[in-house]
């Protein structure tokens, strides 16, 4: 081999050589980004996210929950508030491109606090009806999403018995309890839902009101001053279902008096119309010399003189308006043998159990009685005027039931109804 043959040689190895270096040290290879992540669940909702990406030099993180991040941290914690499934996504960014990863998460260790509930009041029961509702006072760290008032005839309600649904979040709400038993006890108590399961607030009881017609529950009689009375349920409310009979008989032609004896009127002066019809009382002294509306006045104690606001609250309970007072009287007529109505008591089907029988009334002008098994009036506790009350009048000839005022001194019957 000629000399010059073997330095061409070693020049074309030693360019190739050289030329490989040149390549190596200023014109790099740029790759595509790549992304990758790791994750470890820890306690209380958080996740420690890793960040395994190659060859990117931006990120940005989505949890799910959402929440972001730009993070190039090669490990974030991050806390989920709620536990549930969250998808978190992780793109990588580098050479004018992106890639994403993904990964589904299920949270089961979010461990915060339980909503705070108040139970409301039991009101407007009825026979088949209530209303309560709460109050969220804290959401307990996450959201409440669902919320309401849950009932049962066992104690201690829980949302797979009977609820009602009432929106989310913190503050009031109002719950209307339905498809109620007549007469039957129960439970019911507020709850709120969060992230960390389901809060109660305190439980309240109630009994559904008698059917109407029937003895007021627990109380299906009254003894007050030696004489039995019935009750009977109607609505929400608890009445008499005779008329008062207390008191010491006077002549019609006296006034009742503020003596400390309570008085009474009995029709023709006969005792034996008390029995039958209860007495016959002025207004002053069946309110005991008071002005008080709904006051006890001559009602025995926990029952009281009914409200004008009373009255209508007993009719808008009953079955039908414009029949009132057919749906309050007795039943039957003098003329038939078979009740104390004068014929022809038209429209009487005592379907409330009110049983309103005709006792007539002292007029307060001639002091003298009227209307005997011809009307029924029943004194109202609520004044009118200084010198006149409302009151609530049956008829035998029509079912209307009249609303008007008398002077205070008139005679009248007088039911008590229970606080
Ligand atoms: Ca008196």
């Amino acid at each position: 081999m000629r000399p010059v043959t073997f330095f061409l040689i070693l020049s074309i190895l030693f360019m190739i050589v050289a030329g490989c270096k040149k390549t190596d040290s200023s014109d790099p290879v740029v790759k595509d980004p790549y992304a990758m992540f790791r994750f470890t669940k820890k306690a209380n909702g958080i996740v420690s996210f890793s960040n395994t990406s190659t060859d990117a030099t931006s990120f940005l993180w989505d949890f799910g929950d959402l929440t972001t991040s730009t993070s190039s941290a090669t490990t974030i914690d991050h806390q989920y508030l709620q536990n549930g499934t969250y998808k978190a996504t992780l793109t990588a960014y580098g050479n004018g491109k992106s890639t994403g990863a993904y990964a589904d998460l299920n949270i089961t260790t979010v461990i915060g606090s339980l909503p705070t509930v108040e139970t409301n009041s039991i009101t407007n029961i009825t026979q088949t009806t209530a209303t309560s509702g709460g109050n969220v006072t804290s959401d307990g760290g996450s959201t409440v999403t669902a919320r309401g008032v849950c009932w049962s005839t066992s104690q201690n309600p829980a949302v797979n018995d009977n609820k009602t649904s009432n929106g989310s979040g913190t503050g009031s709400f109002t719950s209307n309890i339905t498809g109620l038993t007549a007469n039957t006890p129960y439970y019911a108590r507020a709850y709120a839902t969060n992230g960390s399961g389901t809060a109660y607030g305190e439980q309240k009881s109630f009994t559904t009101s008698a059917a109407s017609g029937n003895p007021c529950p627990g109380i299906p009689t009254v003894t007050y001053s030696g004489q039995t009375y019935n009750t009977v349920q109607i609505g929400t409310q608890c009445w008499f279902k005779e008329n008062l009979n207390i008191g010491i008989m006077i002549d019609s032609l006296a006034d009742q008096t503020n003596n400390g004896i309570t008085e009474k009127y009995c029709y023709r002066n006969l005792a034996s119309n008390c029995n039958i019809y209860g007495g016959i009382y002025q207004w002053d002294e069946m309110m005991q010399y008071v002005t008080t509306e709904g006051t006890k006045g001559i009602c025995p104690p926990e029952w009281h003189l009914p409200s004008d606001a009373e009255w209508w609250t007993l009719y808008d309970s009953l079955e039908a308006h414009g029949t009132e007072g057919g749906e309050l009287k007795s039943t039957g007529t003098i003329e038939a043998g078979t009740g104390l109505w004068q014929s022809p008591n038209t429209g009487a089907t005592n379907s409330s159990g009110f049983t309103g029988q005709p006792g007539g009334f002292r007029y307060w002008m001639y002091k003298s009685f009227l209307n005997f098994n011809i009307t029924a009036t029943f004194w109202s506790s609520t004044e009118y005027t200084a010198i006149s009350a409302f009151d609530h009048c049956l008829y035998n000839n029509n079912d209307d039931m009249g609303w008007q005022y008398d002077n205070k001194m008139s005679g009248f019957s007088v039911r008590c109804i229970k606080d």
